[in-house]
């Protein structure tokens, strides 16, 4: 797999370039130098320090979790938020692997991942040539993971939006038989805060206008904050998903329900971002909007075709 290195990763380097990454097995992870940022700032560390970065792994290891698991953070430009998300995952889970997927954000969120790689050798690092959208970030992330052997792959924002404290919750699911288990705002006990109403009317709006064209179960299915397990991420075509933003997570939970898999929601308490900000855009919604009509009369389509005595001669 191109643009990967890392000791375990068969044949490939541990030079750190650009479109290189510092690999799952390598035990103690050193970016040469000139790959660490100069504008680092230490302020940022303290912060992260704060959230229990990096040498308090002190929470109970939650009883029977016996799965690989790897926690999967794209970034892009989120050099404030992504300290506190690391601190926080790391001491709430801290038998999770972290891989950060940075699109070379230009405010150096890369570099600043690479320092918290070079300290943690859980926290591993994708660099990308440039922004591509969340979609072709985590199909990244969800490549490298799967060739590193993880047995849960797990989405989450940088932003603070999915709590860290709460991923217990997913990987419970999944340990109790999920295929995909969903952080769901939209299920009884799940709730939104500081979200300003609009956000709330385009999240539900858009959950059950897909639910409708594609005949979905699931409340919340633009929701991001996501646990797979191992096999349902094989038996999608990952290489043919092209959406990029909400788009994405629709078509990802889609492609999950049509294979029949088991899909459980969970409860979660999502929260605005305090720090940073958003990459959402019109454009994205609208994208999202699109592809899920075109999907859903495409699936009927078939459908009625399929049915059809004309059609079956
Ligand atoms: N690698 C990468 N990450 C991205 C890209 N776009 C967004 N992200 C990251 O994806 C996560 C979600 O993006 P947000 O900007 O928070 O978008 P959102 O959560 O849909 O919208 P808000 O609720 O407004 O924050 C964040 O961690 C972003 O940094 C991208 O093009 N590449
Ligand atoms: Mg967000």
């Amino acid at each position: 797999m191109p643009g990967i290195t890392g000791p375990g990763l068969a044949g490939l380097s541990t030079a750190c370039r650009p479109g290189g990454v510092h690999g799952p097995a390598c035990p103690t992870p050193q970016p040469p130098k000139e790959c660490l940022s100069a504008s680092y700032n230490g302020e940022l560390r303290q912060n992260a320090s704060r959230h229990g970065w990096p040498g308090t792994l002190t929470a109970p290891s939650r009883k029977g979790l016996f799965l690989r698991v790897l926690t999967i953070i794209p970034t892009y430009n989120e050099l404030e938020s992504l300290p506190v998300t690391l601190g926080r995952l790391r001491a709430a889970v801290p038998e999770s692997d972290v891989l950060v997927v940075d699109d070379n954000s230009p405010d150096g969120t890369g570099q600043l991942a690479d320092e918290f790689a070079a300290s943690d050798h859980q926290v591993h690092v994708l660099h990308r040539k440039g922004k591509e959208g969340l979609g072709a970030a985590y199909i990244a992330g969800f490549k490298w993971g799967l060739a590193a052997g993880y047995d849960v792959l797990v989405e989450m924002d940088a932003d603070g939006s999915h709590k860290p404290e709460q991923l217990p919750l997913l990987l419970d699911a999944v340990k109790d038989g999920a295929d995909l288990a969903m952080g769901s705002r939209w299920v009884p006990g799940g709730s939104v805060v500081n979200w300003p109403l609009y956000r709330q009317a385009i999240s539900r709006i858009g959950s059950t206008y897909a639910r409708i064209m594609l005949g979905v179960k699931i409340k919340d299915v633009t929701g991001g904050y996501r646990a797979f397990k191992r096999s349902t991420l094989e038996a999608l075509k990952l290489d043919e998903v092209e959406s990029v933003g909400y788009g994405f997570q629709v078509d990802l939970a889609w492609r999950v329900a049509k294979l029949g898999l088991r899909i459980e929601e969970r409860p979660i308490t999502f929260v605005e971002r305090e720090l940073g900000a958003s990459k959402m855009s019109g454009n994205i919604v609208v994208e999202a909007m699109i592809n899920v009509t075109k999907w859903g009369l495409a699936a009927r389509w078939a459908k009625l075709t399929r049915k059809s005595p004309v059609a079956a001669k």
